[in-house]
């Protein structure tokens, strides 16, 4: 133990022994930073998968969060720590808020936006643009009952919801601090309408592809950690480990308290980014069977209505790139880790993304992460797929030090990640022309994809399929701009089932397409 968490543990039992620790069987009284130096990858094993790292980590320090029981536990283990913020809400709360109103896209702001503020301006940027911006609901509603909004933003974006065009996924807040991840998405729609007309990148991207952005993937989460009382004392003090909740609220009875509150006060909460089917379920440090870990999978792959959510809408729609945004390494993390067969691709777009955002393109944070949102996107449909860290200086730092201060940068990278989801180099094309049009054409697959070996299911894979659907211009002609239909991990080709339906009259056929290939099918006759 280092002098300071000495000093600090022989605090902390002083006022234990004193009987004053606010919370019962604790050695802390407010969520502080800590980071520990294992001496052996067994240490360094043990907290990664038994504490709640915050990835902020160096080579041989693994920074953590500290809650109740931890620092006894640390001890316990004989690791080594220091104590790096002693006191985490004074450090970020007080705190939030910036010391001025930051001028951004959308409404200017001093605090990070509420879940309220997010659907109200959703909601808006929907009715003020109805050719650009379209409003929808997930399919399912959070645990807790809240509906899940989203939209999507393009030129006709109503008319012609399946013209076709390829697809830019971006969304935040599958953890509930990481409170920047649903800022920038949000800066995000308001830029790209602000600019829209404007801009002629901006114009030209939102005509030839479309944004599908999901600020809140898990609002249950969010709400819990972003009213946490300590950071806005409207319920009273309450000890300030609330706004530092990672998880869903997952919970044992699944009783809600009636609203205004609608929380499940027994939750332990699934780690959405642990509950995709992609290798899910592995237990040597990717993910924890244990439910009160930080990385906590759930009882089975998509076993989450959030998680569900995103599956649906990347299975149902011809999405080419997705970017899920996350706090907080100052890093643009890629599909598989380093070990996707296109690494090259994923690595160099990202460097391209990183560079504009002053932050490392790394292949993975730096240890084993399995069920992942990008990892399963990339080796369920083989779109292009980034996990971005944002930021250094905290899960949700004073705004200012945060959002006001590096917005820009954010814009521009996912512009830059859009014209790459709309580059036809980076994704695959079907076209051609159905002689009796105007016509319907669906895409239908179906693939199993792997858990990890010796999960709690004792299932090897999860039936997944893909069903997407595109209606023709009139005179028949189509162009179908989709991820390709060979799984990246998978050796044998795959195809796509098409079946083009006109007039009474089908036809199905199959049809193989790689990345960065147009497969022109010529005139069709039914
Ligand atoms: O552990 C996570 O889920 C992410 N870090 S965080 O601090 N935001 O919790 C990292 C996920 C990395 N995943 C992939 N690159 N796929
Ligand atoms: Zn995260």
């Amino acid at each position: 133990m280092t002098i300071t968490s000495r000093v600090f543990a022989g605090a902390l039992a002083a006022v234990i022994v004193l009987g004053l620790a606010p919370i019962g069987h604790t050695d802390t009284a407010r969520p502080m930073i800590v980071v520990a130096h294992p001496d052996s990858d067994a240490q360094a094993a043990f907290l990664m998968s038994n504490f709640d790292e915050t990835h902020n980590h160096a080579p041989g320090e693994i920074e953590l969060l500290i809650w109740p029981g931890d620092l006894a536990r640390l001890d316990a283990a004989g690791i080594d720590y220091h104590v790096a913020i002693e006191d985490l809400l004074e450090h970020d709360a007080g705190g939030t808020k910036a010391d001025s109103v930051q001028v951004l896209p959308g409404p200017d702001r001093d605090d990070y936006r509420r879940l309220e503020d997010y659907n109200a301006e959703m909601k808006k940027l929907a009715k003020k643009n109805p050719g650009l911006v379209k409003l929808f609901k997930m399919k399912r509603p959070s645990l807790e009952g809240r509906t899940v909004y989203g939209i999507e933003i393009a030129t006709n974006v109503t008319s012609s919801a399946t013209d076709g065009r390829p697809i830019f996924y971006i969304d935040g807040i599958h953890h509930a601090r990481e409170w920047p991840a649903a800022e920038y998405p949000m800066l995000f729609a308001h830029y790209l309408v602000e600019k829209f007309g404007k801009d002629r990148k901006v114009t030209s991207l939102l005509k030839r592809a479309r944004v599908i952005l999901v600020p809140i993937v898990n609002p249950d989460g969010f709400v819990y950690s972003r009213e946490s009382p300590a950071q806005n004392s409207f319920l009273g003090a309450g000890n300030g480990f609330e706004g530092y909740w990672r998880k869903n609220r997952r919970s044992l009875t699944g009783v809600t308290v009636p609203a205004p509150r609608r929380v499940n006060p027994d939750a332990y909460g699934v780690d959405p980014n642990r509950n995709y089917s992609y290798l899910w379920g592995d237990s040597n440090g990717g993910s924890s069977g244990i439910p009160v870990n930080q990385t906590y999978r759930g009882t089975a792959p998509f076993s989450e209505p959030e998680t569900q959510n995103v599956r649906d809408i990347i299975l149902s729609r011809q999405v080419t790139l997705v970017v899920t945004n996350h706090t907080y390494q100052a890093t643009v993390l890629r599909a598989g880790g380093g070990r996707a067969p296109e690494d090259d691709i994923l690595e160099r777009l990202g460097g391209v993304v990183a560079d504009i955002l002053g932050y490392r393109n790394m292949p993975s944070v730096g240890y084993p992460t399995t069920g992942t949102t990008d990892d399963w996107a990339y080796a369920a449909i083989g779109s292009l797929g980034y996990t971005i860290e944002h930021g250094s200086q905290g899960f949700h730092p004073p705004y200012d030090h945060e959002v006001g201060q590096f917005w820009k940068q954010h814009m521009d990278a996912f512009v830059k990640l859009l014209e790459y989801s709309a580059d036809t180099r980076y994704h695959s094309v079907i076209k051609g022309k159905v002689a009796n049009g105007p016509a319907t054409l669906t895409i239908r697959k179906k693939f199993l994809t792997p858990l990890s070996p010796g999960n709690p299911t004792g299932e090897k894979a999860v039936r997944e399929r893909v069903k997407m659907n595109l209606k023709t211009m009139k005179d028949g002609t189509f162009e179908w701009h989709l991820s390709p239909s060979d799984r990246p991990y998978e050796k044998k080709p795959e195809n796509f089932i098409l079946t083009i339906s006109s007039g009474g009259k089908s036809k199905t056929i199959e049809v193989h397409v790689d990345r960065g290939e147009v497969v022109n099918l010529g005139t069709i006759k039914l």
